[in-house]
């Protein structure tokens, strides 16, 4: 791959499932960087591609149809759109978004399939795999649950167990059960196609492939070698289930292609849809993407889908015969939460369609902050505190002062026009600081795109940030404001240099800060200004007339924190409230009769109860405990109304210590009995007693 000149790029990104919104995991682990790139490479008037869109097949989506009583094909409706705003509105800028519903889409994997099955690809095996016999199909792996053998947990799915992290076969699980009837399964023998990846591995085509590794990024490499290491196993490319793409052969009713079959070719069929549509001129035939050497294949995508896009896709492309390989594949590790793992169904997530409407209009603030946290080699972290202070200390204290410095001084001095530049003699007096300044920003600009050619987006951000930086220290050493009053000529090549250095920075913000740069390239009266003058001492000429200023980024203030971190403290509050699936055997440790009399449990009534604005699950409770009253928060709003918890007795935890939820304090906590199917029962005394009364 060294010295590969592409003649354009093809850069995707992981077409995530079509089952929920987008939240801050997603951008900052595979759109964000993918557009980031994408619009360096624009910038630089490449030839590129941006391709992703829905995955709307495979077990994720059907769970998600069952959970809400809805169709699949509902399920994908909702959320294709839902997806789609969300990334437009932060900037992601896919030349296009397709779906795997598509007819394109159908035809294309069928064809590809087809295609392997005519070779005589495939492995045609009978295995036995569980069924329902209650619910009349066979089981997804995601379907089953059991017990893990390795550690206990009884909660385990049958491709994994969630708890000690162990990927598993359904057949490992002790117990198993379906989800789908709560019966226990029965082995049934079926017919599925394999992908001899076994046989793939030892050949010289894709052991020349993996040479590609070596300039690959570490976490990639890493992975990708444990599992060549350990020997890969044929895996099926069909599976017993009704939601998909139909396996086009005979003798394959009731089966689909796998959907890691079909999604990453979801590439190439949104490829084709693309070119062959009228909103897209003068790129050529799809064939010229995927099928020409002189083509830069990029995937963006998670941890959790390398061996997917690293190892599967390949060897399907590569068994097909006439398809490139990746030439690259950036994958990122995953981001945290305030210390917990993201986690849509436990809501425990930043929304994209949230953030939105608590900081309108400030999604380059969100796009910075998870650049400069980006899990390029390892997870990371998101937390409030930090957004506040990135946001606060860099863009608004670096960026935006340097900026709106610059601009108000222009205007003071110039009424907004940049001055002449005086005679070099004059210009000796700040000789130093001048050199100094243009010196580290020209470092900073090689930095940024040597960083930038290598993915390393973290770091090209911070060099970006750096201009800003040296542009603050040149106005701080040379203090034009002063000097006005003394030598107006050297305030004059003060100020024509620090408008250059915004012009540079409007230009290199482009692929970080879309939005901003967009407004600073109007607020510098040009907005037309672009990569190849990035390097330029002179991009703006004298005289020239800058545009109307505002301020670029407001400061993050405490209150807005603060709501943040209530919203997320009533989830938590929610989520220990929920009843666990699946609990019912998985006792915790013992405790002594010690810790037991710890608790102080008392009878209560509720007087009072009311919803929490915004806290969807959430109740705010006037409790009285007979020898006072308590104001209680609950995460009980699904499972109650309002009204028919007024006058119930119930159990209340008296001794927890309060805790502030979305600026309420809450007081103890309600006893809640919560079975299997998740619903919550209140358990209060079986006959009217007085309140305050000891329970034990
Ligand atoms: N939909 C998994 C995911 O969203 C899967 C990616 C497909 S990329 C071809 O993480
Ligand atoms: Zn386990």
């Amino acid at each position: 791959m060294n010295n590969f000149e592409p003649k354009r790029y093809l850069i995707t990104a992981a077409l995530p499932y079509a089952n929920g919104p987008v939240h801050i995991g997603h951008l900052a682990g595979c759109y964000l960087p993918a557009d980031i790139y994408t619009r360096y490479l624009k910038a630089q008037g490449k030839e590129v591609l941006f391709i992703c869109g829905s995955d709307e097949h495979g077990v994720p989506i059907t769970i998600k149809a069952k959970k809400e009583g809805i169709s699949p094909q509902q399920v994908v409706d909702k959320y294709d759109g839902i997806m789609k705003n969300a990334f437009k509105d932060f900037g992601i800028d896919f030349t296009y978004y397709g779906r795997t519903s598509s007819k394109t889409h159908h035809d294309t994997a069928q064809e590809f399939f087809r295609n392997l099955y005519d070779k005589g690809v495939f492995k045609e095996e009978i295995t036995n795999q569980y069924y329902d016999v209650e619910a009349n199909q066979f089981l997804a792996d995601r379907y089953i649950t059991g017990t893990c053998p390795r550690c206990g947990n009884t909660n385990a799915y049958g491709d994994q167990c969630e708890k000690c992290g162990t990927t598993l076969s359904p057949t490992d699980l002790i117990n198993p059960k379906s989800t789908l009837s709560g019966a226990t399964p029965v082995l049934k023998e079926t017919k599925n196609w394999f992908l001899p990846m076994d046989s793939i591995q030892q050949s010289a085509q894709f052991q020349e492939y993996i040479k590609r590794f070596d300039g690959w990024k570490s976490n990639i490499k890493g992975q990708c070698n444990s599992w060549l290491t350990e020997g890969l196993q044929p895996r099926a490319m069909t599976r017993d289930l009704d939601w998909g793409v139909p396996v086009p052969v005979e003798d394959a009713e009731g089966k689909v292609l796998y959907v890691w079959f079909d999604a990453p070719i979801g590439y190439i069929s949104a490829t084709k849809e693309y070119l062959a549509s009228p909103s897209c001129i003068d790129h050529g035939p799809w064939t010229n993407w995927w099928q020409n050497e002189d083509t830069a294949l990029i995937h963006f995508i998670g941890k959790d889908n390398i061996v997917f896009h690293a190892i599967i896709f390949p060897m399907m492309l590569m068994t097909h015969g006439k398809y490139i390989l990746p030439t690259n594949v950036p994958a990122n590790e995953f981001l945290n939460l305030e210390g917990d793992k993201i986690s849509t169904s436990r809501n425990w997530a930043v929304w994209l369609h949230e953030y939105l409407v608590d900081f309108p209009n400030r999604q380059d603030e969100l796009r910075y902050v998870l650049t400069s946290i980006a899990p390029e080699t390892k997870d990371s972290e998101f937390t409030w505190k930090d957004y506040q202070t990135r946001v606060n200390s860099e863009l608004v204290s670096i960026f935006g002062n340097f900026v709106n410095r610059v601009l108000v001084l222009s205007d003071k001095f110039y009424e907004g026009k940049i001055p002449s530049k005086p005679n070099m003699i004059t210009v000796q007096n700040i000789f130093t600081c001048r050199q100094t300044c243009f010196d580290s920003i020209t470092q900073s600009l090689h930095a940024m795109r040597e960083d930038l050619d290598a993915v390393k987006l973290r770091d090209a951000q911070a060099e970006f940030i750096n201009i800003a930086r040296a542009g603050n220290k040149y106005l701080a050493d040379t203090e034009p404001w002063k000097l006005i009053k003394t030598d107006e000529e050297i305030v004059k090549q003060i100020m024509f240099d620090a408008i250059q250095i915004c012009a540079k920075l409007a230009i290199a913000a482009a692929p970080f800060l879309p939005h901003t740069a967009i407004k600073l390239k109007v607020m510098l009266g040009d907005e037309n200004l672009n990569w190849s003058s990035l390097f330029n001492e002179n991009i703006l000429l004298e005289n020239h007339q800058l545009g109307k200023h505002e301020i670029l980024y407001k400061q993050v203030d405490d209150e807005e924190i603060q709501k943040q971190l209530d919203r997320l403290e009533a989830i938590k509050l929610a989520n220990s409230q929920q009843p666990e699936a699946n609990s019912l055997t998985d006792l915790k440790p013992d405790i002594n009769y010690e810790d037991f009399e710890k608790i102080d449990l008392r009878v209560g009534k509720i007087l009072e109860a009311e919803k929490v604005p915004k806290a969807d699950k959430l109740l705010k409770l006037t409790v009285d405990l007979g020898f006072e009253k308590r104001t209680i928060l609950s995460g009980i709003a699904e499972y109650y109304k309002p009204e028919e918890l007024v006058g119930k007795l119930v159990t209340v935890v008296a001794n927890l210590a309060p805790r502030k939820i979305r600026g309420i304090e809450s007081q103890g906590m309600l006893l809640m009995a919560g079975n299997d199917f998740g619903k919550l029962f209140n358990v209060g005394p079986e006959k009217d007693i007085e309140t305050g009364s000891v329970v034990k």
